[in-house]
């Protein structure tokens, strides 16, 4: 490997102590000229301001005040308080050197009821019309993710939201027309959902994300999350439709989906079928979507043998607009932060079995960890696996590719000087980072852009305030912000990196 790299991968073999150290940068980080960094976040995670200025009640308004709590008894209400201090936070990030932001709307805030009759709250678009306004003044480019997990509860009760296909792609068209019409003079980057795997499977199968459906009665996992999904792509499609036929010309921006996914592993390298296991289960969790979405088919024929009727199907005029849409996604956004093992299990699945009967773990066969764990045991510091993805995902679709989310907490970051020297994460960033100018360099994928996660600490749903994601410490009393090392260590990253390709 020539000095050009990361040093820190260099020294992947040493102890941890050795690794690590404050102030340390990235002299020789590897990137294009115009690869741009930053920081994501979501609504409801940052924003606060639960019931300001006519802001309806989303599907986590309810969830997160549930009794008893799955949400660790904690919710958003005022979180972060980003809805009232959106000055104070553009600067922190020009002070960090960010290029660009992503972030979501809050349809509920825009729409309090969500409906394609509803009335418009102008109140929430001029928050969002500060927001934007304030970034470009600071030369921060806005990326707009549209929906992260927080529908208006209204249509949650009208028809259930995700599961009544017709009536949410209807009410998704109008809001997403809205966006477009009021922020798209200035927001040349769009995200139409954040994780449909998320919305479906921890949403509408296991319970738990909002709505937890499951837990209701007279729900059916063998089949809802597949309806959920159905949602998704065909709800996307149509507003990609939407943005190409009115928008585009005159607007000039890009717009596409953010999948997430952890890369798999054999459990057993030697097994052929956990060899398969691996290729079948990134292709239940990321060709799910990215199939129909990116190149314009069905369902992966593996996904439609399994699953059989629980699988909703595309009419023709479906599977026309996919093909009419397909390429005019203008990237790949992808959220990544771990790789898992694993193997093929023989015994009899679940009725409602999502996974292929394909059993996940962070050791393989010989007892070998996939790497060091986070603070969340299924985060672990696994950047080869990385790579293998944007290799993964450059092959099958061969889309630009934006990383919109790479990041992890910290073990032990309870502590106020573990979370401010997070040296763990700072060594994470640092091997990711490599993991991606490897991937462009030594393997040729396309990859345009980092966005860690996050901004700062926030609410990380069902597990409340516990982990710590952020490069900026927040202070939940007070709601000081406090840059972490990891922080100052992108600053340096880029700025150095900038320099070497000048
Ligand atoms: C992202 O979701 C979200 O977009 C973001 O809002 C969130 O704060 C961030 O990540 C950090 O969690 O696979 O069963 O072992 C990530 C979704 C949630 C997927 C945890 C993997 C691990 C449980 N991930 N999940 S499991």
């Amino acid at each position: 490997m020539s000095e050009e790299r990361n040093m820190w991968a260099q020294a992947k073999q040493a102890t941890f102590a050795q690794l690590t150290g404050s102030g340390f940068a990235v002299k020789n980080l590897k990137l294009p000229p115009d690869f741009v960094w930053g920081a994501a976040t979501a609504a409801y995670q940052i924003e606060g301001g639960a019931s300001q200025d006519g802001k309806g009640k989303s599907i986590w308004d309810i969830y997160s005040h549930l009794e008893p709590s799955r949400t660790n008894g904690e919710n958003a209400d005022i979180t972060c308080d980003h809805y009232n201090r959106i000055d104070e936070d553009v600067k922190l990030m020009k002070s960090l050197g960010m290029d660009t932001y992503r972030f979501s709307m809050a349809w509920s805030r825009i729409i309090p009821q969500g409906g394609r009759h509803d009335p418009v709250n102008e109140a929430g678009i001029s928050f969002y019309n500060r927001l934007i306004d304030a970034l470009l003044a600071h030369d921060i480019t806005p990326s707009v993710t549209l929906y992260h997990w927080d529908v208006p509860q209204a249509l949650y009760d009208r028809y259930k939201a995700f599961l009544n296909t017709t009536e949410f792609r209807a009410d998704y068209e109008r809001y997403a027309r809205l966006c477009f019409t009021r922020f798209g003079d200035r927001v040349k980057s769009w995200v139409t959902f954040n994780e449909p795997y998320i919305i479906s499977i921890f949403g509408h199968l296991n319970g738990s994300l909002a709505p937890g459906h499951c837990l209701e009665a007279s729900t059916d996992t063998k089949t809802e999350p597949w309806r959920v999904g159905h949602t998704i792509i065909l709800s996307h499609a149509s507003v990609v439709q939407i943005y190409a036929n009115e928008f585009q010309l005159s607007q000039n921006g890009k717009i596409s989906i953010v999948l997430n996914g952890h890369f798999y592993e054999p459990h057993d390298a030697t097994k052929k079928a956990d060899i398969d296991a691996a290729q079948l289960r990134l292709e239940f969790y990321i060709g799910w979507f990215g199939d129909p979405i990116f190149l314009g088919k069905d369902y992966p024929a593996s996904m439609k043998e399994y699953l059989g009727a629980r699988l909703p199907s595309f009419t023709p005029e479906d599977l026309k607009l996919l093909k009419d849409t397909y390429s005019i996604n203008g990237f790949y956004g992808m959220n990544h932060y771990s790789t898992k093992f694993v193997r093929q299990l023989t015994t009899p699945a679940e009725e409602d079995d999502w996974t292929r009967n394909i059993e996940e773990s962070s050791v393989n066969n010989k007892g070998e960890e996939i790497g060091p764990a986070s603070s969340m045991p299924w985060l672990r510091i696994a950047p080869g696996g990385f790579r293998k993805m944007l290799n993964w995902v450059w092959d099958r679709y061969r889309l630009p590719i934006l990383v919109t989310e790479n990041g992890c907490p910290c073990p032990g970051e309870a502590d106020l000087r573990v979370a401010i020297d997070d040296q763990f994460r700072q060594r994470y960033i640092g091997l990711y980072l490599d993991s991606i100018s490897q991937a462009i360099y030594e393997d040729g994928v396309k990859v345009e852009g980092y966005y860690v996660w996050s901004l700062m600490d926030n609410f990380e749903w069902s597990s409340g305030y516990g982990p710590r994601y952020g490069i900026v410490h927040v202070d939940f009393d007070t709601l000081k912000r406090t840059p972490k090392n990891s922080a100052y260590y992108l600053q340096t990253t880029f700025q150095e990196r900038r320099k070497d390709v000048a």
